[in-house]
C-alpha cells in the first residue's frame, strides 16, 4: 500500500499554536566560561533548569557571521532550488514538516548528520558560495563540538567525578553521532500587528546529550520550567544557549534535567537559529553513572545503546515523553 502524507495546512498549525502569554525568563543562568566557579554555576543550572547561556565561549564573532550569511543566502534560494537538498526523511531541506510522524511547524530548515571526523559536503549546492558554505559549516561545526565538550568536563568537575572526560568523550568519538540544523522561521506577513502567535518548533525535548543554540535578534524560544510554566528567553546573539539533552538526564540519573522547549513565533520579524545536537556513537551504552550512584542511590533507567533510543525517539510524536519507556519502577 502507498502512504500519502498531505502537505500540513496553516490551519494544523494553528491548531497548536500556543495559547497562554508567558512571562519572561529575564534571569536565564549566564555561565561566563573563564570564571573559576564555571563548574559549580553550570551543574547547578543543569539541575534547576537543564538550560543556562554561555559568555566567554572563545567562538569567534566572525566565523558565526560567515555561517549566518551563508545560511540566509541558502534560505534565499528559490524554493524549487532548495528542494534539491532534500535527502531521506527527515534529513536536508525541509518545511512545516517535522520528522516523520505528521509534526508541523511555521519553518523550514536544514538537518545535517555530522561526524567528529569532520568530512561534510552539500553536494546539491551548486552556487558560487556552495564551498564557503561548506568550510563555514565545518568549522563552526568543530567549534560547537569543542564548545560542548568543554562544557560536559566542566559538568563532570562539577560533579564531583573524577575522570574528567566520563561526558565529553560520547561527543569527541569520532563515531559521535552528532547532527546540525539551521532553522529559518519567516515573518507572516498576514499576521503582522496581530496578537496571534504561531506554532514555531512545538514543544519537546532534545534526545541527545547537549544541544547548543545560536539565533539571530529575534525572540521566540521558551522553555519550561520545573513546575511547567514556560517562560519566554530573551535573545541574546552573543551568547550560547544549551540544553541537556534526555541521554544526559540518563547519565546523570535524573539529577541533570532535559530542558522541554519549543519556539513560538510572533510574525514580525525573520528567526534563524543554528544548533548542534552532541550525541553518542550509535553502539554507546546510555545509562546512569555508576560513579554517581552511591550504596543508596538506584538506577531510575534502564540502560540502553543509542542506536536504540534513537530509533524509538525517530517514531515518537514530537511532544512525547520518550524517557517513560525506559524508566525503572
Ligand atoms: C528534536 C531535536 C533535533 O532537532 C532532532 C529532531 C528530530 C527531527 O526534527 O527530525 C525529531 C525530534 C528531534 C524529536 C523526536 C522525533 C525526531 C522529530 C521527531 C518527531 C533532529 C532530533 O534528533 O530529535
Amino acid at each position: 500500500t502507498m502512504v500519502v502524507q498531505t502537505s500540513p495546512s496553516l490551519e494544523d498549525i494553528f491548531l497548536v499554536k500556543s495559547s497562554k502569554p508567558c512571562a519572561s525568563f529575564s534571569n536565564v543562568p549566564a555561565i561566563d566560561l573563564t570564571a573559576p566557579t564555571a563548574a559549580a554555576d553550570i551543574v547547578a543550572a543543569c539541575i534547576e533548569f537543564g538550560f543556562f547561556k554561555v559568555t566567554n565561549h572563545g567562538v569567534s564573532k566572525s566565523l558565526t557571521a560567515r555561517l549566518e550569511a551563508a545560511a540566509i543566502d541558502f534560505f534565499s534560494l528559490p524554493e524549487w532550488e532548495k528542494e534539491k537538498a532534500v535527502m531521506a526523511n527527515p534529513f536536508g531541506y525541509g518545511n512545516k514538516k517535522i520528522g516523520c510522524n505528521g509534526d508541523v511547524g511555521w519553518l523550514e530548515y536544514l538537518l545535517l548528520e555530522v561526524t567528529s571526523k569532520p568530512s561534510l559536503s552539500i553536494p546539491f549546492l551548486k552556487e558560487s558560495w556552495a564551498s564557503s558554505f561548506c568550510s563555514a559549516l565545518k568549522e563552526y561545526v568543530s567549534a560547537m563540538r569543542k564548545l560542548a565538550s568543554e562544557m560536559l568536563e566542566l559538568m563532570a568537575e562539577g560533579l564531583g567525578l573524577e575522570q574528567r572526560n566520563v561526558l565529553s568523550k560520547f561527543v569527541n568519538d569520532e563515531k559521535g553521532d552528532s547532527f546540525f540544523r539551521l532553522n529559518h522561521y519567516p515573518p507572516w506577513p498576514m499576521l503582522q500587528g496581530s496578537n496571534n502567535n504561531l506554532n514555531g518548533f512545538g514543544e519537546h525535548t532534545d534526545p541527545q546529550i547537549i544541544s547548543v543554540l545560536r539565533s539571530n535578534d529575534s525572540d521566540g524560544l521558551q522553555i519550561a520550567l520545573k513546575d511547567g510554566s514556560w517562560v519566554l528567553v530573551p535573545p541574546d546573539q552573543d551568547s550560547f544557549f544549551v540544553n541537556v539533552g534526555d541521554s544526559l538526564q540518563v547519565l546523570t540519573n535524573g539529577r541533570f534535567r532535559s530542558v522541554r522547549h519549543r519556539v513560538v513565533t510572533n510574525g514580525r520579524k525573520s528567526r534563524l537559529s543554528m544548533i548542534y545536537f552532541g550525541g553518542p556513537p550509535l553502539a554507546a551504552r546510555i545509562e546512569p553513572l555508576p560513579q554517581l550512584l552511591g550504596d543508596q542511590e538506584q538506577s531510575r533507567y534502564r540502560a540502553f545503546t543509542w542506536a536504540e533510543y534513537k530509533t524509538a525517539a525517530f517514531k515518537s510524536r514530537l511532544a512525547d515523553n520518550r524517557l517513560v519507556c525506559f524508566e525503572n519502577h
